[in-house]
């Protein structure tokens, strides 16, 4: 039995059938018209016998290789951005919607505080393919541990867990930041959707000026310890990730060493399944079946004794309430009648009834969507926040400049016009199966006051 397995795994040998060349032999020739049954030209593929030794010479390989790279070498920019624009646009305008985003500082020095603080609006046209918010986690995208986010606050409550979002539901937030790598970052606020993707919120340069080697991250522990965060248990996670790779690899090469796929397969089928494994394999899996779980429990319980003082890591979500309506607010109510967009000119064309339920004239400011921002020219120009968010200063027209009066009811026609519907890859929405859009609109009236509505509409597109 013993020289009829290594004869097989001799004549099995994968990497000879895989280095076997294909020969196509020729039976007849389309041009005498023979064909076979099924009116094909009568050419089959033959596949010879197993031949040892035939490979194609390293060094074009690697020619071929250095010249793919090379032309990845010519075409290498610097990249200036990082996927804001990747998700979807209906995702991206009718899911989170960011606005007065505000950052603290955008110049300052390693270990140096700063703060990011704003509103968003969870849009409750929510899009249908996309999974409900029960669990959305608000982070911040940065290249690298540039930064450590040192609070996190929604509604101004503090919290550490990912959170359940309610559609139509206003919130605001805030991140407390401490600068740690010196550099020219571009940074945003993004929620992280679950089974979604990431939301950006507005982005912006910050610069940390400083050394790097000066950074300190030094916390107290609940037994009043202090620890450096940047050197903590390294030692330990770096022992154990080793170990189990280690462990892991042995694992896996002890099997891949031997005949694989198809000379096993073939074993199978020949009814030698017991030669495929040695009772030396057979000790080395019950040693690791009861070694593995008794290491995992005598490290635990080291563990457990040196530190009982622990709490376990938090997998729970945290329910906090939105804020009272900021946006649909009641006082100014707007009904999107329909959406138009207009390809060649780039114009998000809107049709609107429009109530003004304040007791002051109000104008229509601003129309946002997608961290784009059109402002109307015919208003006066609200104070721009610090966050650089893509803004088209003149973008926004209205059919009627004249100010809403207090109870007037109008239908109006306002255009959102400007080429970043297009380098923003907003205008991708008319490909896509839900074609409908969100967006919040900014009222002013002459006192200070602010009034948000949200619009959402099914889009038609025009091509001409
Ligand atoms: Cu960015």
């Amino acid at each position: 039995m013993k020289t009829l397995i290594k004869e097989s795994h001799y004549k099995l040998n994968p990497s000879m059938v895989r280095l076997a060349h294909h020969e196509r032999i020729q039976l007849g020739s389309p041009e005498n018209g023979q064909k076979d049954y099924y009116g094909r030209n009568n050419i089959t593929t033959v596949r010879p016998e197993p031949v040892e030794g035939h490979h194609q010479p390293p060094l074009k390989c690697l020619i071929l290789l250095g010249l793919i790279f090379s032309v990845y070498m010519l075409t290498m920019q610097p990249v200036m951005a990082h996927g804001e624009k990747a998700l979807e646009p209906f995702i991206r305008m009718r899911t989170i919607q960011w606005y007065d985003v505000q950052w603290s500082k955008q110049k300052f020095n390693v270990n140096e505080e700063i703060s990011v603080s704003g509103k968003f609006h969870v849009a409750e046209d929510w899009p249908a393919s996309v999974p409900k918010p029960e669990a959305a986690f608000l982070n911040i995208s940065t290249p690298g541990p540039v930064l450590i986010r040192t609070e996190r606050y929604l509604n101004d409550k503090p919290y550490m867990n990912s959170v359940a979002l309610q559609p139509g539901g206003d919130y605001n937030f805030k991140v407390v930041l401490k600068g740690r790598l010196p550099g020219h970052y571009h940074i945003h606020p993004f929620f992280n959707l679950k089974d979604t993707g990431q939301v950006m919120g507005p982005g912006v340069w910050l610069d940390i000026a400083g050394d790097a080697a000066d950074f300190t991250n030094d916390i107290q522990t609940i037994n009043g310890e202090m620890v450096n965060m940047e050197t903590y248990g390294l030692g330990n996670g770096i022992f154990w990730h080793s170990f189990w790779a280690v462990l892991a690899t042995t694992w896996l090469l002890w099997w891949v060493r031997r005949p694989l796929f198809i000379a096993r397969y073939r074993m199978l089928q020949a009814g030698l399944e017991d030669e495929l494994i040695t009772p030396f394999d057979r000790k080395i899996g019950k040693a690791i079946l009861i070694g593995v779980p008794l290491l995992v429990f005598a490290a635990y319980s080291m563990t457990a004794s040196k530190y009982p003082k622990a709490i376990p890591l938090q997998a729970s979500l945290n329910q906090i309430l939105p804020l009272p309506a900021q946006v649909n607010a009641g006082v100014v109510n707007v009904e999107t009648v329909k959406a138009e967009y207009r390809v060649p000119e780039r114009t998000m064309t809107f049709t609107l009834k429009i109530k003004n339920g304040s007791d002051k004239p109000i104008q229509i400011g601003e129309f946002a969507t997608g961290n784009v921002r059109f402002f109307n020219k015919d208003a006066p120009k609200p104070e721009l926040g610090s966050s650089e968010s893509v803004a088209s200063s003149e973008g926004l027209s209205v059919d009627n400049a004249a100010p809403i009066q207090p109870g007037e009811q109008r239908t109006m026609t306002i255009a959102a016009k400007d080429a970043l519907w297009e380098s923003e890859r907003l205008d991708g929405l008319i490909n896509d199966a839900d074609s409908r859009i969100g967006g919040l609109l900014f009222f002013y009236d002459g006192a200070g006051e602010r009034y948000i509505s949200s619009l959402t509409a099914a889009v038609i597109p025009k091509f001409n």
